[in-house]
């Protein structure tokens, strides 16, 4: 019975895994608060540093659901979005809470950077911006790097990622 459950539980996590087409992460679950060390959503891990959720009880204002996250405030904020399978990062929202705050993107392959990508918000609400130098490249790994201190304050949300030609995930 427990050979069984088990059994269950890992095809639950491959066909989590295997999840094929366009995603967009909203970071939504986990209360407002510092963010967990690590959370998954569309079958990708999202696994963070120095992030904070904050929800609409704060400035959350999502475009994804009302849950964002930030960096926390001073500190050097981090959240990487990682799947086996390979990967394209298409675009992600990002709004200015004060100043000109910028989120920086990290495309990896393996141990390899494949591109960097440099967001700049300039007023409140939410902008999508889409990948520059990013599109259409396959990666299996983004870093995120959120800006919140005190020459800008920034929150995301809303990550559109989508399969990379020629990976597709087996459904
Ligand atoms: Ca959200």
């Amino acid at each position: 019975m427990m050979r069984g459950i088990a059994g269950a539980c890992a095809l639950g996590l491959w066909t989590a895994a295997a999840q094929a087409g366009p995603v967009s992460i909203g970071f939504e679950g986990p209360p407002e608060g510092a963010a967990p060390a690590e959370m998954a959503e569309d079958g990708y891990r999202i696994v963070t540093r120095d992030a904070m959720i904050s929800g609409p009880g704060k400035s959350g204002d999502g475009t994804d659901g009302p849950n964002e996250i930030e960096g926390a405030m001073g500190g050097r904020g981090a959240v990487a979005i990682l799947r086996g399978v390979p990967f394209g990062f298409v675009s992600l929202d990002w709004q200015a809470e004060g100043g000109a705050p910028q989120v920086v993107a990290e495309g990896y392959l393996g141990p390899d950077l494949v591109a960097r990508d440099r967001f700049v918000a300039r007023g409140p609400g939410f902008v999508t911006f889409a990948a520059g130098a990013l599109a259409g490249r396959v990666i299996d790994r983004l870093i995120l790097y959120p800006q919140r201190d005190r020459r800008g304050m920034g929150a995301l949300d809303r990550v559109i990622l989508d399969d990379a030609p020629g990976h597709a995930p087996a459904s």
